[in-house]
């Protein structure tokens, strides 16, 4: 904590404008200036470990790290109650909620008002991305919650020196958040204070503003990740020709020792952070992380597309993380981190559903009740975290801070389908291959509110994301293609991990056996004449795809089928969905819908070239 005025602690004159604004309007107790030092952190834990937000777990078993149990009301991001408050309501799209700007900002007014009466006001200067990178952006953040100082020291790079780098005249995001809890005199405080009536998760694309008031969970709360990383950034991204995306990006070596990068876009729950931290099957190859989330991509000045991830530190969904689903994940999370809503266990460590194949016989469950494994309901919540450092991964890359970015090769789609999309697919074109990322959809899991199973359309994985119009987003994607050097563009793939046969088991083994898929687009990448064209798109040519020793069933070649009937079904809803964004679908993507259409439509007479699953092996 640094005890200062405003003015020593920074020359920035906007910051101590909008710091003294907040303070008189929430008026808090106290401010905090955050300095990101150790014994912050400490005093931040000890003053948790008092007021009951945090439990200490046990120290041998899990050296440095933290259970947190929110309220039941708040623990997952509220995608109702966020707005993307742009001044005419087209410019938000029909796939976010809107609000005036000006409405918002009389609303939001009287909500802070006094909001923090009770509490500290704590300030914390925050980069996104590695100090002093191109790629990077500084934001404020104004809270009243210590969880979330406690998270964002993890996810992002924050404290002195970002004050430092700000300088008097820097520019910043400014990011005010509360929980919405106001200590009135004589009030007992609660261990995760939060406004169960009132929740407002609100972005202002045109001043680039954030608020976001009720909440103290994960998204909603941490306004560098999916408020500002996202939704903000899309928009900057947009104005200023660059890309701000929901990908993990990945390094991954051959055995002779020539890497790539690559950055992949899923829904969630598709296992995105296995994917990043993934242990190859196949001898000799290596997969290393950058990041596990958000991907901010610029072209540099050989023309090549690079990337950073512009966050510190993995904010994880813990149920089905295990030494089998991702090892490197365990060996992350094994010391100096804060779990958020798992299960504690008798001799105080962690657990969740699809850590251990066996559930311990007692537990205490997120809610803090005794749990047997005859309980009705998890332990854990579908929805709980582990929050911890990118540093302790023991796979990360050499080159994740790296300012300048790592050169991405190749750009991969994927979703959770039992039928039609084949495992892997080249795009024919960065048209088509912007096509693949507006058709993208998945089904749901338990993670997601509504039918199991139902397909639910996720553009680029970024339908909760994107903070302006979708099919703006759409053109600004073909944009990108058509202002950039062909050549040096990333080849585009199209993934598909969860295909099912007809009794209904998975296809394809998943996990570390993903490294071939990843294989064959590095070899692609390399121009290797691998492909074979079908109506969908480029497949595996005739046993290109490594599958040695892989004992795969007979009817495994499925896994390729392009089954024209399946396809002309998706054109058609593909057809029906595109009509959300008139007028302002991009005429080229209906173009790439009605060359496919036309593609499958033709292919019965060539049946030998459109069935390219034939031999795969
Ligand atoms: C996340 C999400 O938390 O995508 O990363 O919801
Ligand atoms: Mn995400």
């Amino acid at each position: 904590m640094t005890k200062t005025t405003f003015e020593n602690w920074t020359e920035n004159r906007a910051l101590i404008n909008w710091i003294r604004k907040c303070r008189d309007l929430c008026k808090p107790d106290n401010v905090w200036f955050c300095d990101g030092s150790k014994e912050e952190a400490q005093e931040l834990v000890s003053k948790m470990l008092k007021s009951g937000t945090l439990t200490k777990l046990n120290e041998t078993a899990r050296p440095k790290s933290y259970l947190a149990r929110s309220t039941p009301e708040d623990v997952a991001r509220v995608e109702e109650r966020t707005f993307i408050c742009s001044e005419k309501k087209e410019d938000a799209g029909p796939t976010n909620h809107w609000a005036d700007p000006a409405e918002m900002k009389t609303k939001l007014d009287s909500l802070f008002q006094g909001c923090m009466e009770g509490r500290t006001m704590y300030v914390i200067p925050f980069s996104m991305g590695p100090l002093g990178s191109p790629l990077s952006q500084i934001g404020v953040q104004i809270t009243d919650s210590p969880y979330v100082v406690a998270s964002m020291r993890i996810m992002t790079r924050m404290g002195k020196k970002i004050i430092q780098l700000l300088g008097p005249n820097g520019s910043f995001v400014p990011c005010l958040h509360s929980v919405g809890m106001p200590l009135k005199k004589g009030m007992k405080d609660v261990p995760w204070p939060c406004n169960t009536n009132e929740r407002y998760i609100c972005h202002f694309p045109k001043t680039k503003e954030i608020a976001s008031f009720g909440s103290g969970y994960g998204g909603n709360a941490l306004l560098g990740k999916k408020c500002f990383a996202l939704r903000i950034a899309s928009v900057m991204a947009k104005e200023e020709g660059w890309l701000a995306e929901h990908m993990l990006i990945l390094g991954i070596t051959n055995p002779e020792g020539k890497k790539k990068y690559m950055a992949a876009a899923f829904p969630s729950a598709c296992g995105k952070t296995n994917l990043a931290m993934m242990t190859p099957t196949l001898p000799g190859w290596k997969v290393e992380t950058v990041g596990d989330d958000i991907a901010w991509m610029r072209f540099g000045k050989d023309g090549r597309l690079y990337a950073i991830n512009p966050e510190a530190g993995f904010f994880g969904v813990a149920p089905g993380t295990s030494e089998k689903s991702n090892p490197n994940a365990m060996k992350t999370i094994a010391k100096n981190t804060i779990f958020t809503n798992v299960a504690l266990t008798d001799k105080g460590d962690v657990w969740w559903e699809g850590m251990t194949e066996k559930p311990p016989s007692h537990l205490i469950d997120w809610e803090g009740r005794d749990w047997t494994p005859k309980s009705e309901g998890p332990a854990a919540h579908p929805n709980s975290r582990f929050t911890t450092s990118a540093s302790e991964c023991p796979v990360i890359d050499p080159n994740w801070e790296s300012p300048q970015g790592v050169p991405i090769s190749a750009i991969i789609f994927g979703g959770r389908r039992s039928s039609t999309i084949p495992l892997v697919m080249k795009a024919l074109s960065w048209e088509h291959g912007v096509f693949f990322g507006a058709s993208l959809s998945s089904e749901m899991t338990a993670a997601q509110e509504g039918t199991i199973g139902k397909l639910r359309h996720d553009p680029f994985a970024m339908l909760p994301f994107t903070g302006y119009n979708m099919g703006d987003y759409f053109q600004h994607w073909l944009d990108i293609g058509n202002k950039h050097d062909k050549d040096k563009l990333p080849q585009i793939f199209l993934v598909n991990w969860f295909r099912k046969g007809k009794e209904g088991s998975l296809l394809w083994p998943g996990y570390g056996e993903n490294s071939r898929v990843l294989k064959w687009i590095f070899e692609c990448c390399d121009g290797a004449p691998i492909t074979a064209k079908t109506a969908a798109g480029y497949l595996p040519k005739k046993r290109t795809l490594d599958t040695s020793g892989l004992n795969l069933k007979k009817e495994a070649d499925e896994l390729f089928k392009i089954n024209k009937a399946d396809w002309l079904e998706e054109v058609e809803e593909l057809k029906q969905y595109f009509t959300l964004f008139d007028p302002r679908f991009p005429e080229s993507l209906n173009q790439e819908l009605l060359k496919l259409e036309k593609r499958l439509k033709t292919s019965s007479s060539q049946k030998a070239k459109t069935n390219a699953n034939e031999d795969i092996f």
